[in-house]
């Protein structure tokens, strides 16, 4: 329990998802910073040293594709090096033991969720930890064409952009398989998300800034159906108020004692 947090505040959370039928976790960069992946608005956040609108949105890649595809492969190479936390470990737990009644949403692109899900099923199915990955993955491209989604290439990119990746069907660019300001999530994945908010008793929402809609509204539907909100950051969100419990620390210690015997 992080110092200064009141053990009544822990109870009363662990107490709500235990008795929770179903439930659906939020998940942002905040879950993976003590893996070592920076977030997006924190003090060391990437938005802090870059500019959003110069590299993540599709005005950005058709002006300087090689400037995006830089900032990406290296991107790559720092989430390479990152291997789930504690607080992924165990809410892949969580979601295995719940076999399909907890449904992990995420925001992020770092894989982290999927490998953690692979981690702690071993030679079960994976499947009920596998996250709905809202905003895509960071080690797949897609076809700025024809969509084709790929495993992503290994490529090094020269400033008068030789180098840069095409699609072997078409021919055009490919891009990062992730979702830019101003594009639409993907319809099916999202409804699922919503899907799983509406249903669930509670939303269990970590290390989100909860300032990107359409995401940041999932918790909202959970709230409309009379279920309730548990957050989990060391900083308040527009969502704070709402919330019935609030553990104010990181994900890696607060997850594993919120989630322990509660599968
Ligand atoms: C810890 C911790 C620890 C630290 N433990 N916690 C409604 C209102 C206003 C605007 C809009 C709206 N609806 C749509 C918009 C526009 C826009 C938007 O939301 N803008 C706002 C910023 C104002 N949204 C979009 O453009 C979306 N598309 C869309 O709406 O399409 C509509 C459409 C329909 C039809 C046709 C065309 C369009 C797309 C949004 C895509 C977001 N993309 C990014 C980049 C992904 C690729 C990449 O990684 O490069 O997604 S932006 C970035 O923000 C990334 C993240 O997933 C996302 C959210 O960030 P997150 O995860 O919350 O991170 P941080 O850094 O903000 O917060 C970290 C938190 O962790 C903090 O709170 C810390 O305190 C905490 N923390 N350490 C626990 N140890
Ligand atoms: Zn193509």
């Amino acid at each position: 329990m992080p110092p200064g947090e009141a053990p009544d505040v822990l109870e009363e959370a662990r107490t709500l998802v235990r008795r929770a039928r179903r439930v659906v976790v939020l998940t942002g960069a905040g879950i993976s910073a003590e893996s070592g992946v920076p977030t997006f608005r924190g003090s060391d956040g990437l938005w802090r040293s870059y500019r959003a609108e110069d590299l993540a949105t599709p005005e950005a890649f058709a002006r300087d594709p090689e400037l995006v595809w830089a900032w990406y492969l290296w991107r790559r190479k720092v989430i390479g090096a990152c291997a789930p936390n504690a607080g992924h470990v165990a809410l892949a737990r969580f979601a295995l033991a719940r076999a399909g009644t907890a449904v992990v949403v995420t925001q992020n692109v770092d894989g982290l969720h999927h490998q953690a899900a692979l981690m702690a099923a071993g030679d079960a199915d994976p499947g009920p930890a596998i996250p709905l990955e809202i905003h895509g993955a960071l080690h797949r491209d897609r076809c700025s064409g024809c969509r084709r989604v790929t495993p992503g290439v290994p490529a090094s990119i020269d400033e008068d952009g030789a180098g840069l990746p095409r699609c072997d069907a078409c021919g055009d660019l490919l891009r990062p398989d992730v979702v830019w300001f101003g594009e639409p999530l993907d319809t099916a994945l999202l409804e699922r998300a919503f899907a799983a908010a509406r249903d669930a008793d509670v939303c269990l929402v970590v290390g989100t800034s909860a300032l990107v809609h359409p995401a940041a509204s999932i918790p909202l539907a959970t709230l409309g159906s009379g279920g309730h909100l548990i957050e989990i950051n060391p900083e308040p969100t527009p969502l704070s108020g709402r919330a019935h419990a609030t553990l104010r620390g990181a994900s890696a210690a607060n997850l594993p004692e919120l989630l322990r015997d509660a599968g």
